[in-house]
């Protein structure tokens, strides 16, 4: 007898493949999914399945009737960090603002004091948790930014406890150096930068400690120029960009990251026309971050209808971070981008999937077809939109990961 060609093969289950253009959520129902070696083999109706299925796989499992996803991927947090701001939250529930509070040396400098009083093991542990509580609800990619550490060192061992968070548990960890996040006291904005551009930079890029980098340009961060200087030194290091912009005003953020050919501009409540549609032109994902927008009770929206109408790919993430947005949810993220942002659950589902992996540029998951990773999530549910539609369920079955194969 010769060895069945796939590792795996689960039957009985629908396929929410995210794949575009067909059906919705590209759904297959009576579906059939044979992973080989971490990759997807099969994807497909199970009547028209080459074998049975016992000469296909060495294992076959009962997908419980539910319905499977790929993997979720959470494409924008900043879940490496010490201590937390539930003061500032009470001083903000008091009437005091989130730009206030910053300015008076609170907001990220309160946890860039917290974080750098932590090696790197007591960030691990303090992170773990948060993690944890992501991979529950089925997230198997995760961006992790440094930024909340302000000086070398302290930036350099905040990616490198993002990177040992990957081997400590099955997620695929995605680092970006955000050392343009805050202006440290112990420097003004330009002579920061300086530091940023002549020092970090290099240094991550030497020890492959980020795959991406990313800024704050805001009036209360990193002016347009500013970001630029960070932005071309990244570039010259062959480090591809994301941007913090438009989260509290318009500071023509996203047309300068579509500039640089961004792989993503995020937050975007004060997108304009202008913006959206250099995106488009640059292929620069909106990642919208609900969980923000939601805890600083702001009531001004992210643009929907002008990234609809320009066809700018969407990805919904949590954002995960001690101030603006303490989220370990991406299910309630979904939520929250179809309640707040007037999504559809198809869209904020192809915003944690296949346009998340876009937003990291990672063609090789996000959506399951044959060849990508066996990234997927089997959830207890009758139809995808129930992901968005509850909130507070996690009606997961089972996470797939093609990375033990794949190592
Ligand atoms: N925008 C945000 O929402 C987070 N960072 C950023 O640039 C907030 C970070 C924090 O308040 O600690
Ligand atoms: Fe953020």
């Amino acid at each position: 007898m010769t060895a069945a060609p796939w590792d795996a093969l689960w039957l009985n289950l629908s396929a929410a493949t995210m794949a575009p253009g067909g059906a919705a959520c590209g759904l297959i129902a009576d579906a059939a999914i044979g992973i080989a070696e971490g990759r997807v083999a099969y994807v497909g109706p199970r009547a028209d399945l080459p074998d049975t299925p016992a000469a296909l796989a060495r294992d076959v499992h009962d997908g419980e009737g539910g319905v499977m996803t790929p993997g979720l991927i959470d494409c924008h947090t900043h879940l490496v960090y010490g201590g937390n701001r539930a003061r500032e939250f009470e001083m903000r529930l008091g009437g005091a603002s989130y730009e206030a509070i910053a300015r008076a040396g609170g907001g990220i400098l309160a946890t860039v004091r917290a974080t750098r009083a932590l090696d790197e093991d007591a960030l691990v542990a303090a992170t773990l948790p948060r993690l944890d509580a992501l991979l529950r609800e089925g997230v198997t990619t995760i961006e992790i930014k440094s930024g909340y550490g302000l000086s070398t060192h302290a930036e350099l061992r905040q990616l490198r406890a993002a990177r040992r968070l990957g081997a400590l548990r099955p997620v695929d960890v995605r680092t970006t150096f955000l050392g343009a996040h805050a202006v440290p006291p112990e420097h003004d904005a330009d002579a920061y930068v300086d530091l940023v551009v002549n020092e970090m930079l290099p240094l991550v890029a030497a020890e492959r400690l980020a795959e991406a980098v990313d800024a704050f340009c805001e009036t209360i961060a990193f002016t347009p120029a500013q970001t630029r200087r960070v932005f071309a030194r990244a570039q010259a290091l062959g480090l591809p960009v994301k941007l913090h912009a438009e989260q509290l005003s318009n500071q023509g953020g996203a047309a300068l990251a579509a500039e640089f050919s961004a792989l993503s501009a995020d937050h975007l409540e004060w997108l304009d026309e202008a913006g959206a549609a250099a995106m488009a032109r640059a292929g620069t994902v909106a990642v919208l971050l609900p969980g923000a927008f939601y805890a600083l009770r702001e009531t001004h929206t992210p643009p929907v209808p002008l990234l609809r109408a320009h066809g700018v790919p969407i990805a919904l993430a949590t954002d995960s971070n001690p101030g603006s947005s303490p989220v370990t949810s991406l299910l309630l993220m979904l939520n929250m981008g179809c309640t707040l942002f007037r999504l559809t659950p198809e869209e904020a589902l192809a915003g944690v999937t296949r346009n998340a992996a876009r937003a990291l540029g990672l063609s090789d998951r996000g959506v399951l077809r044959v060849g990508m990773r066996a990234d997927a999530v089997l959830w207890r549910i009758g139809h995808p939109a129930e992901l968005a539609y509850n909130i507070g369920l996690c009606p997961r079955i089972a996470t797939v990961r093609g990375d033990e194969a794949l190592a």
